[in-house]
């Protein structure tokens, strides 16, 4: 043994367990096969490890009186019953982890009562059901609840008024609603997990007293709208995860107040429509996620007046690559922090990623790529058209249309491309097909076949 000044912690050491006394007075009784509690513990000792064992059931004053205990661990067993007063004589106890005892189910009122110093408590996965509202009467210390995987239906009331708590643990549960005074009182929690819960319905004012909260986990639940205001007193928060829910809209009014949020997930939604603001007092963004939804177009207002350059995810969205997103093209370009947009429409750009559609300008201002339209020409012409293709004839093909309707301000080298080339071109139905379409198609082919991997080039792909 290697200190022989707390000999008393090596000497009362039950037989299944080792007990060292490096720093304070170690009880470990881990993977012991142990079935029942050993009758006596050291009384110096500091911490306990009885995981992974198979303890089935805790009597009153279980542990004795341990005045120097502080943590407690009993995870993987298979607890069924807690005799109310089990922990009664550790006054010091900071710690206890029961987490994976998957037959606890219920809790009775006293279970917790004298342990006035507990700072930390984890019953994750223990197949709960519900909490009394009074457990956590005495436990004044309480600041960290770790409660994920139960059966929880709805946010423990025994919560409620815990001003002391700052990280709650509730993921994994089957919470379904998040009443206006479920979370009410705490004014002190940092840290908020409700993730892959079956939350559709948040009431007014929820949120109203998590002041102090810095990290909001509501993703993966079933929302599919949010109060107007829900966010409104959450000053401190840093990350916001909203992702995996069913929303169609952002509103402008959810996020006005967060202006030290660093972090949103809004990803795996069904996104269709973000309000014009809705991202307007976000000063300290760094990162928003809005890839896998609905989204076909995000206007440039919906930054403003903040201009954002932190990253942006915007992938697997149907977006659509007309000028309104000439501005995220420049972002990628300048900024290097956005990239992946497929281009679902219009169908001369479709397929491309907006890094690779080039916008035209006519007189200066962009000219949205077209929607192709060569139902009319023969399908050897149709089967030969490269997206990348696309683009370009796209662009040409309304330059010639403005040209036709009498606007013509090309520079002379754009020109050039479009100076008459019949004739090489068959199969064409030029009846239904205008002369200017003929010959620009005839100008794309010829080009096509003499310099394809240099103009592949220049199309910037
Ligand atoms: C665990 O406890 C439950 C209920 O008390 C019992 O049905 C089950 O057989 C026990 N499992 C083991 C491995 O002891
Ligand atoms: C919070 O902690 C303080 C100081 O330890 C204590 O006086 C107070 O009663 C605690 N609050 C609750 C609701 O337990
Ligand atoms: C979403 O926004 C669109 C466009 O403003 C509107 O027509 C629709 O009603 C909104 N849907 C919801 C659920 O708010
Ligand atoms: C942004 O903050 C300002 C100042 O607090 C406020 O007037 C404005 O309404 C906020 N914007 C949104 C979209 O709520
Ligand atoms: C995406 O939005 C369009 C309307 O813009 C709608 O018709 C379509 O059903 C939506 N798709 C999904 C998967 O929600
Ligand atoms: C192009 O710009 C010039 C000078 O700004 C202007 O005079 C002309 O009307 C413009 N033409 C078109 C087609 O917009
Ligand atoms: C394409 O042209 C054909 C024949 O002129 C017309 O019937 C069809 O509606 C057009 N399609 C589009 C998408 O404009
Ligand atoms: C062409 O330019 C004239 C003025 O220069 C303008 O009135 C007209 O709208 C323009 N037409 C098109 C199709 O841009
Ligand atoms: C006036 C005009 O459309 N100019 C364009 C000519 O082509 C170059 C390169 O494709 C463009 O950068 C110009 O804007």
């Amino acid at each position: 043994m290697i200190a022989l000044a707390v000999w008393a912690c090596a000497r009362a050491c039950p037989a299944s367990c080792t007990c060292t006394t490096e720093k304070h007075c170690s009880v470990l009784c881990d993977r012991s096969g142990l079935s029942s509690l050993p009758r006596e513990f050291p009384c110096e000792a500091s911490s306990i490890n009885l995981d992974k064992n198979s303890l089935r059931f805790l009597s009153e004053r279980a542990f004795g009186t341990l005045p120097s205990l502080r943590s407690l661990s009993l995870k993987h067993n298979n607890i069924s019953f807690i005799t109310p007063g089990a922990f009664k004589g550790l006054p010091n106890l900071v710690e206890l982890r029961m987490a994976h005892n998957d037959y606890i189910r219920y809790l009775h009122t006293r279970t917790f009562a004298g342990l006035r110093r507990l700072v930390r408590l984890d019953v994750a996965d223990c197949n709960l059901f519900n909490m009394p509202d009074r457990i956590f009467l005495e436990n004044y210390a309480l600041k960290e609840i770790f409660c994920f995987q139960n059966n929880f239906k709805r946010i423990p009331g025994s919560l409620r008024g815990m001003e002391n708590l700052t990280h709650v643990y509730l993921e994994r549960n089957k919470i379904e609603a998040v009443a206006f005074n479920s979370l009410q009182g705490l004014r002190n929690l940092r840290y908020l997990n409700l993730q892959e819960n079956r939350i559709n319905v948040i009431h007014d004012h929820s949120f109203h007293d998590l002041s102090r909260l810095e990290n909001f986990y509501l993703n993966d639940n079933l929302l599919s709208d949010l109060p107007r205001v829900a966010f409104k007193f959450l000053w401190r928060l840093k990350m916001l995860n909203l992702g995996g829910n069913l929303l169609t809209n952002i509103s402008r009014s959810w996020f006005s107040n967060l202006v030290e949020l660093e972090v949103l997930y809004l990803d795996r939604n069904r996104l269709v429509y973000i309000e014009e603001g809705s991202f307007e007092n976000l000063t300290s963004l760094v990162t928003l996620h809005l890839n896998s939804n609905n989204l076909s177009s995000l206007p440039f207002s919906v930054f403003e007046p903040v201009y954002f350059i932190g990253r942006l995810y915007l992938f697997r969205n149907p977006w659509h690559c007309d000028c309104s997103l000439e501005y995220l093209k420049e972002w990628m370009e300048s900024y290097k922090l956005v990239r992946d947009i497929p281009c679902a429409s219009p169908s001369s750009v479709a397929g491309l990623d907006l890094g690779a559609v080039v916008y035209a300008r006519v007189n200066g201002s962009c000219v949205d790529p077209g929607e192709l339209n060569l139902t009319t020409v023969s399908p050897e012409i149709l089967s030969s058209t490269e997206n990348r293709f696309n683009s370009l004839i796209s662009k040409l093909l309304l330059q010639e249309f403005r040209d036709d309707a009498g606007n013509v301000t090309k520079s002379p080298k754009n020109r050039t491309l479009l100076d008459p080339a019949e004739g090489l071109v068959s199969g064409v139905k030029r009846a239904a097909v205008s002369q200017s379409l003929v010959s620009l198609l005839a100008v794309w082919c010829d080009l096509w076949m003499a310099f394809g991997f240099q103009f592949e080039h220049v199309t910037g792909t």
